[in-house]
């Protein structure tokens, strides 16, 4: 069984959408971010750095209790413990990871500067262009990549189930940008997906 600590946010729902994906029983304990519930002695000993997501696998490797965060880290974690979604093979493991870290290094880090600069108190509006122009062209990519292709790696892997609940948390942007029909069409299917509807449903 594993325990997952987190709360409604894309990295959050990174983790939970795997776990489901993956078919791997799992526990939720929401954590309260407003109150600050991920900086309290007891959660920084899961996680010193006191962000959501963390797993506790009690069936780690080895047989060992694992704990786990960083929603990337938890997300191939998941994908190798299963042997799901990141093919063994490298000529097929390279592209998922090439789209994994595109996800993870420049889509997640450019959707977050837009939600902490809208979230200060004066709202530096060319701060939060230069984001949202930036995540636009990275989106745009993704729709390029999408019209060649059914999925990001050619085939369905970790690096779809990363990006998604991003795609979900900026849709407002997406409608605002207009087109984007192949992005649109990919997230239509993810979104159909049981395993990623429960799991975007878990916090
Ligand atoms: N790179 C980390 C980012 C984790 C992160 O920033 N989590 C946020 C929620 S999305 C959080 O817990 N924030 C609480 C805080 O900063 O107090 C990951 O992918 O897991």
């Amino acid at each position: 069984m594993i325990d997952l600590y987190t709360a409604g946010t894309g990295n959050g729902r990174r983790a939970s959408v795997m776990l489901e994906e993956c078919g791997l029983p799992y526990v939720v304990h929401r954590v309260d971010l407003v109150s600050g519930e991920s900086k309290t002695p007891a959660f920084l000993t899961l996680n010193p750095m006191g962000v959501i997501p963390v797993i506790v696998d009690k069936d780690g490797p080895g047989g060992k209790p694992l704990t786990l965060a960083q929603s990337g880290a938890i997300a191939l974690y998941l994908a190798e413990k299963t042997g799901k979604f990141l093919p063994a093979d490298l000529a097929r493991r390279a592209p998922v990871l090439q789209w994994f870290m595109h996800v993870m290094s420049d889509q997640q880090p450019t959707s977050s500067a837009i939600f902490y600069t809208s979230s200060l108190p004066d709202k530096p509006a060319s701060a939060i262009a230069k984001f949202e122009t930036r995540l636009t062209d990275f989106l745009r990519f993704v729709d390029k990549r999408l019209g060649e292709v059914e999925y990001l790696a050619g085939e369905l892997s970790v690096a779809d189930f990363a990006l998604y609940p991003l795609a979900a948390g900026r849709q407002a942007l997406i409608d605002k940008v207009g087109g984007l029909d192949n992005l649109k069409r990919w997230t239509k299917a993810l979104a159909a997906r049981p395993g990623v509807a429960r799991g975007m449903q878990a916090s």
